[in-house]
């Protein structure tokens, strides 16, 4: 078999860049791993930058988000009973939009679906060989037989786990990474938001995150130990912990009701770079995870599919590479970026176990800087609207 591009990774880098690579007459293929419905059972991030938004538009996939998805033109910062808003429309004349990465992939998946265009799932034992040289080819089993495709570019859209990053050589490849001591314990409760827009909480009990999916269903987070179990965490012991870190006239509004979805995730900053090796191109968390605090995942991973969409369309229909060639050292300029927001923005919300009646003083110094300072807001704005592309 032979494809222009394999894309190995069925998650949302994988499918956007299939969709709009198709739309230009570009074919590729995706091995997925798991089921559509694995990939579409996780929860995952919920607030999309503009940049996200207008790749949506143009693969053609943004009518269901334009009439569910909720635009939020600011974010409220709660630090013990004080809070204050940043207005993104202010600063940046842009909103975020709500709207959950389950939905985005639904989404993505119900057009490829619809154009045909050919997904592989179940995939196993996914192997890139000759990556750099000029004829790649990707083996893999599926029900048991091992296939081959032959093709032009391998995109590595398989997420932190994936086979994708190991195939560029240790020699070649150089890693950053940084790990919290602590993690997010979220829940998913169809119960109304606490509040139309979303609430990051720094407390002295530790960080906290009203978010939402929809009017009736609600998304929130409690800093948690790397210890704990989800087991150990009772619906009860939740909301009880929940509202001990929010202001308490907006914990006195919060409706409560049973969790259907608990999870822990642990916070990392990674980086790989370089981003391209040969004819083998990484995008989204098969080269870099960020801290959720600010919401750049999802957001990041979208902005490497910008770059890499645009150098191959470059590639295919002007016989040009200097989109492909340009692509690691582009993506990454931005992707460092995030890291900084979200590395910044994670160190002044969370409680850190060694941290220090100095440290939180700055903090809470810091805060109340942004709290006055208009500069200070608009950068925090510009970064959490996204940077542009
Ligand atoms: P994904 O979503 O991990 O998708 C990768 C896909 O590749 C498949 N795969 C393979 N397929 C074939 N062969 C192999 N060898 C394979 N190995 C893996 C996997 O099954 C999967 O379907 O990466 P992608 O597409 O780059 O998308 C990135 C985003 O998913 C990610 O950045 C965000 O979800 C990060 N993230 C969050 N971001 C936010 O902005 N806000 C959040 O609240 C938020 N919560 C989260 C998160 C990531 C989490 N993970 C990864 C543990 C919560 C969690 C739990
Ligand atoms: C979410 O709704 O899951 C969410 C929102 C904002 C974040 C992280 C997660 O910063």
């Amino acid at each position: 078999m032979r494809s222009q591009v394999v894309i190995i990774g069925g998650g949302p880098s994988g499918l956007l860049l299939g969709q709009l690579l198709h739309l230009r007459g570009i074919d590729a293929i995706i091995l997925e791993r798991k089921t559509r419905e694995y990939v579409l059972g996780r929860i995952r991030a919920g607030v999309l930058e503009q940049g996200l938004v207008g790749l949506l538009e143009e693969a053609g996939v943004a009518d269901r988000m334009k009439v569910e998805g909720f635009p939020h033109d600011g974010t409220l910062i709660s630090y013990g009973d004080e809070i204050f808003r940043v207005d993104f429309q202010e600063h940046t004349g842009t909103p975020v939009m709500v709207y959950g990465q389950t939905e985005v992939t639904r989404d993505l998946y119900d057009a490829r679906e619809a154009c045909g265009a050919p997904t592989v799932f179940n995939v196993e034992n996914v192997v890139i060989h000759d990556a750099d040289s000029a004829a790649p080819f990707v083996t893999y089993d599926v029900d048991g037989a091992q296939k081959r495709i032959d093709c032009d570019f391998v995109a590595g859209c398989d997420g932190f786990h994936g086979v994708s990053r190991k195939t560029i050589p240790d020699t070649v490849r150089k890693e950053f990474e940084k790990v919290y001591p602590f993690g997010w314990l979220g829940i998913l409760s169809e119960t109304p938001p606490v509040n139309h827009e979303l609430i990051y909480a720094n407390s002295e009990r530790g960080f906290a995150l009203c978010s939402m999916r929809n009017a009736n269903l609600s998304r929130y987070y409690v800093q948690c130990s790397l210890d704990d179990k989800v087991e150990d965490w009772s619906n009860e012991a939740f909301w009880d912990e929940l509202k001990r870190r929010i202001p308490a006239d907006t914990a006195a509004q919060l409706v409560t009701g049973p969790s259907i979805e608990k999870s822990i995730a642990p916070l990392r900053s990674f980086v790989t770079e370089p981003m391209r090796w040969g004819r083998l191109f990484l995008c989204g968390d098969a080269a870099h995870i960020v801290p959720p605090t600010g919401a750049k995942g999802l957001n990041t991973a979208a902005s490497d599919v910008h770059y890499l969409y645009g150098g191959l369309r470059q590639f295919y229909e002007e016989n040009d590479s200097t989109g492909i060639d340009a692509y690691s050292a582009r993506a990454l300029s931005r992707v460092w970026k995030a890291e900084r927001f979200s590395w910044w923005f994670s160190s002044l919300m969370h409680r850190y176990p060694d941290q220090t009646e100095f440290d939180h003083r700055m903090q809470v110094a810091e805060l109340e800087f942004l709290r006055s300072n208009k500069a200070a807001q608009a950068a925090m704005a510009i970064n959490y609207v996204g940077l542009p592309y």
